[in-house]
């Protein structure tokens, strides 16, 4: 990103997380294991980054939390924040300060935004009826409230978003409302509410954003069908007990009486990250070095967030910064999909999770670092599972990183005394090998700077992976006898090779990248070496070296097996209780016969159906419609075999708008049936129907 280097310094955050419950596998590989990998790397590149994240402590999820607990939120956000941090710390998540949003610096710092706004008379002031639990004597907002939602029919969709198909919602949007308190039907009651004028802002914010358009695809997706279906105002204050108090000036000044009134969770939430380096500038004896941050045009600010919170940090967040004014707007926001179990959703509901302290009291940080960034959910969603964690840990990281760094050394030990042997002439596959160093350094970086960690994980893996096709082509076990000069120089570059390995590795695995580092005796520590320095070859001959210990234990099946069957429980008891729950899914919003009409529903024959190599859900049909063959790709992959679909009748969609999957064209739509254990049959015309007959 040509971004980085322009800009004279990077300030870095992770979305906050709820102080509800401890941090799973899936918030690690969204929005915390990118960020760190992307500061270390530019701590090693000594750029001028601050990394910042906290806890947070406001909103629904937290009174939720309290209520189920019947405690106070207090003690439910200082147990989780402690958690939180504990367990970041022992995953190795370098921030340089980790906040919280129930500090005074936070509620001081939101109140001042908010009454910048409100002083400018940014807010749309409504007065209207909204939902009330008189027995829990709450009004219901955000996750107080589910219903089912108007778009998909999922019938626990929240009152601000469904979870499952994405759109944003109010409380009245939804169908059959039902408090989460009390699970009764709501009252009407009458408040009043501050709201944002998103959509009056929208054409300042299509601005900014025409300016980033080399923002991740995913991102720039999901941001540009939030603007092409228009931006709506949206409450920025709640009735509820919990959270940074509507200040009362605010109220006063049009006679309205803001007790028991606080700031949506959602406008405070991001103002958590400059409240938090206010109190990180404080803790550098410098209280204003914040602002050179936040209010100086030359800072490259990046949001690092899962794909639910983009329109927090796309729209809403920079709107809020846009209408305050002094503020530096997000330079990318490089969101990542999700990642799943064991090809299931993670339910932190069900335990359905890995959680980071479990994990953490079993296993190394560094391999659970290096299995997520080797498969990281960057552009799609990716799926965790405990068997490619093993092989990944053992194949990769004890085979070819362990295995060359013991193997040079063991070699040094044995044969030159554990002293650096001298280098003599440089032959071309030494040079290659040095090559190589210099090559991955820029592989490495570059991938990394474009948030394409998978790559970096790949090309820094790679280095080690030629390092021991290098001792294998040279053998040294030969050479020793018939060429020493040759065995000392193919040794004193092997033992360079695992310097340049201990930089290239330290965005990935500081742990292991230390450990190697003071093996090797260098100076201060792994995370304040140079990028620069990989490949400078700076060992100096005669230094002498002891027996290296095992960087990496291999991981037995007896170590994972309790793992994935602790999963599969979970996951039985998830699918019965899913047999068991209602039949079927709630019905659809209600559509006229024109509505219906318009969908062209044909009888098809299919004559061919395959794989798409590397989709693992998808097969492409060639179909006869009656009308015309044309090709259909459906995610049916992983409920039939395609050679028993050839000379099926089927329903198809025949005039849905074609799409590209995965590269290949999609001409329609095949219908099948889906039961609520998940199981899926084809919608079967009977195979006397012709092709191309109408459905009706
Ligand atoms: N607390 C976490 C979430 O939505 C939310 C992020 C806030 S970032 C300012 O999962
Ligand atoms: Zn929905």
């Amino acid at each position: 990103m040509a971004t980085l280097e322009k800009g004279k310094r990077i300030l870095v955050t992770s979305a906050l997380p709820y102080a509800n419950g401890p941090i799973h596998l899936g918030h690690l590989a969204g929005a915390y294991l990118p960020a760190d990998i992307f500061v270390r790397y530019c701590r090693l590149k000594k750029r001028d980054v601050v990394y910042i994240c906290g806890s947070d402590e406001n909103g629904v999820p937290i009174m939720l939390r309290a209520r189920a607990e019947g405690k106070d939120p207090q003690e439910i956000v200082d147990r989780y924040h402690a958690m939180i941090k504990n367990s970041f710390e022992g995953v190795g998540m370098s921030f340089d300060y980790y906040g919280r949003t129930s500090s005074p610096v936070h509620h001081e710092t939101s109140r001042e935004f908010f009454c910048n706004l409100a002083e400018k008379d940014i807010f749309v002031l409504r007065k209207e009826k909204q939902l009330f639990d008189p027995e829990a004597g709450l009004f219901l907002a955000d996750r107080f409230v589910y219903g089912t939602c108007p778009s998909c029919g999922y019938d626990k969709a929240y009152g601000d978003q469904c979870e499952k198909c994405g759109t944003s919602l109010s409380p009245d949007d939804l169908i059959n409302p039902k408090s989460a308190l009390t699970d009764t039907e709501p009252v009407k009651k009458e408040t009043t509410h501050w709201y944002l004028p998103l959509d009056t802002i929208q054409p300042e914010l299509e601005k900014w954003l025409a300016n980033h358009q080399d923002w991740k695809p995913n991102v720039l997706g999901q941001i540009k069908s939030w603007l092409t279906e228009g931006l709506k105002e949206r409450a920025m204050t709640r009735d509820q007990p919990w959270g940074v108090k509507v200040p009362k000036e605010v109220g006063d000044k049009i006679g309205v009486d803001v007790s028991g009134k606080v700031l949506y969770v959602w406008f405070d939430a991001p103002i958590g990250y400059i409240s938090a380096t206010r109190e990180w500038a404080e803790q550098q004896g410098d209280p204003e070095r914040w602002k050179t941050y936040w209010q100086d045009q030359d800072t490259t600010l990046i949001h690092f967030i899962g794909k639910d919170n983009i329109v927090f940090h796309c729209l809403i967040f920079p709107a809020i910064l846009q209408l305050h004014g002094d503020y530096v707007l997000p330079e990318n926001v490089p969101a990542n999909e999700f990642l799943n179990l064991e090809g299931n959703k993670l339910s932190t509901s069900r335990n359905y999770a890995v959680w980071l302290d479990d994990y953490l009291q079993k296993f190394d940080a560094d391999s659970l670092r290096y299995a997520l960034a080797a498969n990281m959910p960057e552009t799609r969603d990716a799926d965790f599972s405990w068997k490619e964690f093993q092989a990944r840990h053992n194949n990769e990281l004890a085979d070819i990183l362990g295995n060359f760094v013991n193997r040079t050394f063991t070699f040094i030990t044995k044969y030159f005394d554990g002293n650096l042997p001298e280098c003599g002439p440089l032959d071309a596959m030494d040079n290659e090998l040095v090559a190589q160093m210099l090559a991955s350094r820029e592989q490495t970086g570059a991938a990394i700077d474009n948030f394409r960690f998978k790559d970096a994980t790949r090309s820094f893996i790679d280095l080690a992976r030629a390092a021991n096709k290098y001792f294998n082509d040279k053998e040294p076990w030969r050479t020793r006898k018939d060429a020493p000069g040759q065995c000392a120089t193919t040794l004193h570059l092997c033992a360079q090779t695992t310097h340049a390995l201990a930089i290239l590795m330290g965005p990935i695995l500081p742990f292991t990248a230390e450990k190697l580092w003071q093996f090797l005796q260098l100076p201060g520590r792994a995370d304040q070496a140079n990028w620069q320095d990989i490949g400078s070859l700076p060992l100096t001959a005669g230094t002498h070296f002891g027996k290296p210990d095992i960087l990496f234990t291999k991981i037995e099946d007896a170590q994972i097996e309790p793992e994935i069957a602790k999963l599969q429980k979970i996951e039985a008891k998830m699918n019965q209780a899913k047999s068991e729950a209602s039949p079927a899914e709630s019905q659809s919003t209600t559509i006229t016969i024109d509505d219906f009409n318009r969908v062209d529903l044909r009888v098809a024959e299919i004559l061919a159906a395959e794989k798409i190599k590397g989709a693992d859900k998808l097969l492409k049909l060639q179909v006869d419609t009656g009308l015309d063959k044309r090709q259909i790709v459906s995610g049916i992959a992983q409920h039939f075999e395609p050679e028993t679909l050839v000379g099926k009748k089927i329903v198809i969609v025949a005039n849905l708008k074609p799409v590209k999957l995965r590269g290949e064209l999609s001409e329609g739509m095949l219908l099948t049936a889906e039961s609520a254990d998940g199981t899926l049959t084809l919608v079967d015309p009977g195979a006397i129907s012709p092709a191309g007959a109408k459905v009706k």
